[in-house]
């Protein structure tokens, strides 16, 4: 501080006394102190069942945490969570970049919250730590349903692996149903297995297309079109119209070649605009007959206790890895191993075998 300020300064007035400093510190350690002071799971748990959305904010960074320290609080939130979730209907979307899966989520949100429902707007994206979020991270595509005092959207979790990722939205979705979401919407791309991750955690799975250059079916993965409960060629619009049918006509001869889903219901093709919302609500329609049908032949409930069973049996395959690649033990005798392979010195399955004896000993 120059001299001249001490004179402006009104709290250098008294010269000579100059126990500021030690004030002031202790004044910082009070503050970052109550910076760090976090919410209990019980404070979070209340704040999330009374629909706090900021408190939900929180607690799913709680729960995207690697921090190790964090994991059992957020157990213990999701645990306090649950018997308050599982009621809404859980839609995926995917789509190739560019197809307008955030310009139809903002039309069907936003139309989904003029009918009073609750929606939820979830991602996975593996690649998003590559990309830092490309994925729901265009919020300007979202501008109304942002600021939609009925809508949630949150990006994709980051992480180096589907397996976490997609943990992490799951117990989101949890957190989600508790604070009253009763539409959740899960978006992704076909980066990998992303596709094959949302479909087993969503209800129905909605596969977003547009109309190409005649040759729909051309480049489509065949295990898409299977777990598609709905196709939707969007932007349906303008000149693109009569494509748009054309391909819609394609796609539902397609899907009748298909064999029969273990729900037994028949996914149709239809055609819809982001822009005008045109569409919208056929979209909607079809997934309410869908989930009548299904909650009355019971495969609603089923199809969601094996999604259940899968992602208990998931999460110890991903934790049981982890574990076993995080040993020190096991990192410096995997690095010998790999050498030795690589020299002829012994199989694959007898230096794989010798690892597993190992980590089985130290258990
Ligand atoms: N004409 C027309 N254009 C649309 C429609 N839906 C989206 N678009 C446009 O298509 C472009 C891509 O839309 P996005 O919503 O960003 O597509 P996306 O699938 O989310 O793309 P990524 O986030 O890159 O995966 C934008 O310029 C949109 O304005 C539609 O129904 N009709
Ligand atoms: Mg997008």
């Amino acid at each position: 501080m120059s001299s001249s300020n001490k004179q402006a300064g009104s709290l250098n007035e008294k010269a000579g006394i100059s126990s500021h400093e030690i004030t002031n510190a202790s004044a910082i350690i009070q503050i970052r102190n109550k910076r760090r002071q976090q919410p209990s799971a019980e404070e979070l748990i209340s704040g999330i069942l009374s629909g706090n959305r900021t408190v939900l904010s929180r607690a799913i960074t709680l729960i995207e945490s690697t921090n190790p320290e964090h994991t059992e609080k957020a157990n213990e939130v999701i645990k306090g969570c649950l018997p308050n979730a599982n009621k809404s209907i859980r839609i995926g979307i995917t789509g190739v970049p560019g197809v307008g899966k955030s310009t139809f989520i903002e039309a069907f949100g936003t139309f989904l919250t003029e009918l009073g429902k609750k929606v939820a707007v979830l991602a996975v994206d593996p690649s998003s730590t590559i990309s830092h979020g490309s994925i729901l991270g265009d919020k300007t595509r979202m501008e109304n349903l942002v600021k939609n005092e009925n809508a949630f959207i949150r990006p994709s979790a980051s992480g180096e692996n589907l397996g976490g990722v997609a943990r992490k939205t799951r117990e989101t979705i949890i957190l989600c149903e508790a604070a009253g979401f009763d539409t959740i919407i899960i978006e992704t791309v076909g980066v990998g297995q992303s596709e094959t991750a949302v479909h087993s955690m969503v209800d129905f799975f909605l596969l977003l297309k547009i109309s190409g250059a005649g040759d729909e079916l051309q480049g489509i993965k065949r295990g898409i079109m299977e777990m598609a409960d709905a196709i939707v060629i969007n932007k349906a619009d303008g000149d693109n119209i009569y494509k748009a049918n054309q391909a819609k006509a394609e796609f539902n001869r397609a899907l009748h070649l298909f064999p029969p889903k273990k729900s037994n219901w028949l996914p149709k093709a239809t055609t819809c605009s982001a822009i005008t919302k045109e569409g919208i609500s056929d979209v909607w329609n079809s997934i309410l007959d869908y989930f009548e049908m299904t909650k009355e032949t019971g495969f609603f409930q089923q199809k969601r206790n094996e999604q259940n069973q899968f992602w208990m049996i998931e999460t110890i395959n991903e934790q049981l890895k982890q574990n076993f690649y995080n040993q020190p033990e096991i990192i410096s005798l995997l690095e010998q191993n790999k050498k030795a392979v690589q020299n002829n010195e012994i199989s694959p399955f007898a230096a794989a075998q010798l690892l597993l004896n190992k980590y089985k000993k130290s258990l």
